[in-house]
């Protein structure tokens, strides 16, 4: 068994996991080493979509599928039953966007008809945008007429069974193009997603690279549509973050409050549940139960959107969801979807913590069902942070709060970035292509995703990109790998210094901004496909994303959403490495369409490289090939850092 030290390079972790075994409580570090994958499923190679298996096509010893046709009892072969999976895994992601994307829709509608009490429009130059977006009419219309409209137009996306989705118009025109000449430009989300399963089903598409085309439509219909409905309404009803000093890991909670967190992923409910505990009656209730005051926390990517927007703290990522309880001060822990371990009950039963589910899409057992409706919400809210408060006095067990807590910066929406990089006279990212042309900034890379038991907790993402910023390529965050860096320290302006390389040091330290930007949760991957799509747009990188020196990846991945996300980023042109395991491997053939297939079809393919250090490597190698390509690889090897650049940069 291994050592806790060996399970992560978080401190808090490694701590509260030394309590948890003390104190003979399960969490999914040791249930990893209990449960070990099932080779055949992490291989891609079992398809039970059919009672006439499951079927598991294993290979003999050695031999790959090029070499020798194994199949199930239907005859479906290695590579169609790897795409097959492969599928249901991008469905699975993008529906689960989608769904959070739909809901905000719906709450933006109910709050514009004065139906969701304790919502309102936060940001109405945003909603001006989006209206334009959907072809709606503004004049002198009323705000709140217009925001439903959007709304309904924003829900109409995931029904539409003909055309292209709105927001395929933001992508550059190249791209575009491209989508539409491979007859991949999703139509409607939830059509798309259907197709999927319906493609998949016994006896469907059987042609792995047909099935991978579609796999890529849903997932740009997840991209460009279901994530990027959630991230640009949410913006409208809870206002476009800024960057904010915000501070993560467990140490954030306080013995002597009343400690609230809020985990999943949607931030509807987060924001009442921190209006709530704001409110004068429930903090009279807390002190007369003997607490100091309220105190709310995030953990996963709520944990992300409420950091964004309030600078709630945040008090870990996804493998410390269980840990926040051994702490022994958590007195409830409200949940929504996506992300949420069932063994939390489990867990809250060793203290006193109340778990509270909260939508009626997930329920877990032996947790306290508080349902959550956007009409209602103020009042479920309250009710929340009542529960919590009458848990404090029933504390029991040991209380121990690891004494870590990072300060960092988040909060940087794709317009923030502009606005920073270009002044308040002339936000654009002009600055930013320049140093990238100039060669101070080697290239850019989207770093996201998960934590996986699998692979030591945050080492994976920390190792990487510290090695990307070493090499004066700036990073791009959201999720769990956000998390992950902020505890590390790298999402700081004095980071640069510390941690990056001459050239990126010297045009972060210039700007104020830190080497590794935190651009929000998952939904908010969409915000760095805008960014890529506004350097494109800036000119002097290309015509098309596949053309900039960037790269992505999700180095500890484990959710269906990773690999969604993955796959539109490398359908809109971005080389994606992940790390922890690939679930194709079963297959050489299909592996090969995803590794080296792709490349002529959408210019970007996937690559698979546990490793960090390695896959920062080769994203950097991808990074110097685009650079090399657009005649700007000389340039980097001119930059001497002058008096007259620093003056020069000094004036951005
Ligand atoms: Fe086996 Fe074919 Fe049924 Fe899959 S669909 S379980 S391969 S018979
Ligand atoms: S929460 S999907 S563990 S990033 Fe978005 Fe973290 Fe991955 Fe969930």
């Amino acid at each position: 068994m291994a050592e806790n030290t060996d399970r992560s390079v978080c401190p808090a972790t490694v701590q509260l996991l030394g309590k948890a075994q003390q104190e003979g409580v399960s969490t999914a570090f040791f249930r990893a080493d209990q449960v070990k994958p099932c080779p055949i499923g992490a291989d891609g190679s079992c398809c039970r979509n059919c009672a006439m298996g499951p079927c598991r096509v294993l290979l003999p010893r050695g031999k790959s599928d090029l070499e020798v046709e194994v199949t199930g009892v239907c005859g479906a072969t290695t590579d169609t039953i790897s795409a097959r999976n492969f599928l249901r895994m991008i469905a699975a992601g993008a529906a689960a966007h989608s769904d959070h994307g739909r809901a905000v829709a719906e709450t933006l509608i109910a709050a514009a008809k004065g139906e969701a009490p304790g919502y309102s429009i936060k940001d109405e130059y945003k909603l001006m945008k989006l209206a334009l977006d959907f072809g709606i009419e503004v004049g002198d219309r009323p705000i709140e007429d217009i925001a439903v409209d959007v709304g309904r137009a924003a829900l109409a996306q995931f029904s539409q069974q003909e055309g292209e989705l709105a927001f395929i118009k933001k992508a550059p025109l190249k791209r575009q193009e491209i989508w539409r000449n491979l007859g991949i430009v999703p139509r409607g989300i939830d059509r798309e997603i259907v197709e999927i399963m319906h493609r998949t089903h016994m006896g469907v598409d059987q042609d792995p690279e047909s099935l991978l085309m579609h796999g890529m439509r849903a997932a740009l219909a997840d991209g460009w549509g279901g994530s990027m409905i959630g991230t640009e309404l949410q913006d409208v009803l809870f206002g476009t973050p800024q960057p904010i000093l915000g501070q993560v890991n467990l140490g954030v909670l306080k013995p002597d409050h009343v400690n609230v967190i809020v985990h999943g992923h949607e931030p509807l409910l987060s924001e009442m549940i921190v209006l709530a505990a704001e409110d004068p009656e429930m903090l009279a209730l807390a002190r007369a139960k003997g607490a100091q005051g309220i105190n709310v926390a995030g953990i996963c990517c709520t944990a992300n959107e409420i950091l964004m927007r309030h600078g709630i703290p945040i008090a870990g990522n996804f493998l410390q969801q269980e840990l926040a309880i051994v702490t022994g001060v958590v007195d409830a822990m409200v949940v929504d979807v996506q992300c949420i371990m069932q063994s939390l009950p489990k867990v809250a039963q060793c203290y006193h913590t109340r778990i509270i589910t909260t939508s009626n899409r997930a329920r877990i057992p032996g947790a306290t069902h508080i349902e959550f409706h956007e009409h209602d919400a103020v009042n479920a809210a309250k009710a929340i942070v009542r529960a919590a408060i009458e848990a404090f006095p029933h504390r029991t067990g040991r209380v121990e709060v690891p004494p870590h807590q990072v300060d960092f910066v988040a909060g940087f929406s794709h317009e923030t970035i502009e606005y920073l990089l270009g002044g308040v006279f002339r936000s654009s990212y002009r600055p930013l292509n320049d140093n990238i042309i100039n060669g101070r900034i080697r290239g850019v890379a989207g770093v996201v995703g998960c934590n996986n038991p699998r692979v030591e907790h945050d080492a994976v993402h920390v190792a990487m990109v510290k090695e990307l910023i070493k090499n004066d390529v700036l990073v791009l965050q959201t999720g769990c790998s956000a998390i992950a860096c902020a505890k590390a320290g790298l999402m700081t302006p004095e980071a640069a210094s510390q941690y990056a390389g001459g050239g990126l040091a010297e045009v972060c330290e210039t700007v104020g901004i830190p080497p590794v930007i935190h651009m929000g949760s998952c939904v908010d991957n969409s915000r760095i496909l805008m960014a890529a799509t506004a350097m494109v747009k800036e000119g002097g990188l290309g015509d098309d994303i596949s053309d900039l020196p960037a790269a992505g990846a999700a180095p500890e991945w484990m959710s269906e959403k990773a690999i969604s996300i993955g796959q539109y980023f490398v359908a809109s042109g971005v080389f994606t490495v992940f790390g922890v395991t690939w679930p194709t491997t079963g297959s050489e053939k299909f592996s090969r369409l995803l590794f080296e297939g792709l490349e002529e079809k959408v210019k970007a393919r996937w690559a698979y490289e546990p490793d960090p250090i390695k896959a920062a490597k080769l994203m950097i190698e991808h990074i110097d090939a685009k650079r090399k390509a657009l005649g700007i690889d000389k340039a980097r090897e001119r930059v001497l850092y002058d008096m007259a650049m620093r003056r020069e940069l000094e004036a951005l």
